[in-house]
């Protein structure tokens, strides 16, 4: 098969799989979940993070068997490199949210060939929005052409979007904070890339996301004409946790120049 005809493959497979994940995950609200804690009391995981992504390793087993899985939820999932063919999934970013509010959670899911992000994917369940992005090729919802971001919007004119743990590693956030029009956080990293993607705010950046928080988000981001890396500038490799930063090109610049200095 060409890139073509695994990309052809994978839509195929996406669209299949989310209609069982969100049937899933409807059923899921009806009765009682068996919740636990990981890292910490408020790092949750839940049978429904689990059941989805063994779902998706079942679709990749039938649609790609060749294919790697690099998961947030599955010990076998890891990955030492991303040569070939690698599936970066989170079944539910956003898990508190799921919990506590059952909505403003994502399944998201991303394909890197030989490390190149070619083919992201991020389904906002509740909302029954489905964003995809192919590298080179635009980014749609719900199969409509997503608008490319302004290229003249600034920090001034923008809302922003940023973890206080963000704030805490570089305090002159607080003043860029100050000068935009505001903050908002929604709890779901591929949801606030997306809230950026769409151009309904300029940045959003977080202190510490897992290459699976990203994955497909910096893909359908960077289609739209983000700019996207880690705080410090760095590119982000898909193989670590780190800060992130996605951002309006106008914005990510202001950002640099004057406020993402220690
Ligand atoms: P999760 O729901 O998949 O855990 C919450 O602000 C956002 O940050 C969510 O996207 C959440 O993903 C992610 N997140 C929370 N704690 C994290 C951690 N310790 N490492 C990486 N990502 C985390
Ligand atoms: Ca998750």
């Amino acid at each position: 098969m060409d890139k073509q005809e695994v990309i052809q493959q994978a839509k195929r497979m996406m669209d299949e799989f989310l209609i069982e994940a969100k049937q899933y995950i409807e059923t899921s609200f009806e009765k009682e979940l068996r919740i636990e804690t990981k890292s910490n009391r408020n790092d949750l995981v839940t049978e429904v993070d689990q059941y989805i992504e063994a779902l998706f390793t079942r679709y990749l087993k039938q649609f790609f068997p060749t294919h790697k899985v690099f998961g947030e939820e599955n010990a076998e999932h890891k990955i030492e490199s991303l040569d070939g063919a690698v599936w970066i999934i989170d079944p539910i970013d956003g898990t508190l949210n799921f919990v506590e509010q059952k909505r403003d959670f994502a399944i998201s899911v991303a394909l890197y060939l030989d490390g190149i992000g070619e083919f992201g994917v991020v389904y906002d369940v509740a909302k029954d929005d489905l964003y995809r992005g192919e590298k080179g090729r635009g980014a749609t919802l719900n199969g409509q052409p997503i608008q490319k971001v302004s290229q003249k919007r600034g920090v001034e004119n923008s809302l922003l979007i940023a973890n206080l743990s963000a704030v805490k590693l570089y305090p002159k956030l607080k003043e860029a904070i100050r000068v935009s029009r505001g903050l908002r956080l929604y709890g779901a990293a591929s949801l606030e890339f997306m809230v950026v993607a769409t151009g309904r705010a300029g940045a959003y950046l977080a202190a510490n996301l897992a290459p699976w928080d990203v994955a497909a988000s910096k893909i359908i981001a960077e289609e739209l004409g983000c700019i996207v890396s880690r705080l410090s500038g760095e590119k982000i490799d898909m193989l670590h946790k780190g800060t992130s930063i996605v951002a309006l090109p106008k914005v990510y610049q202001e950002l640099r120049d004057s406020y993402l200095r220690k």
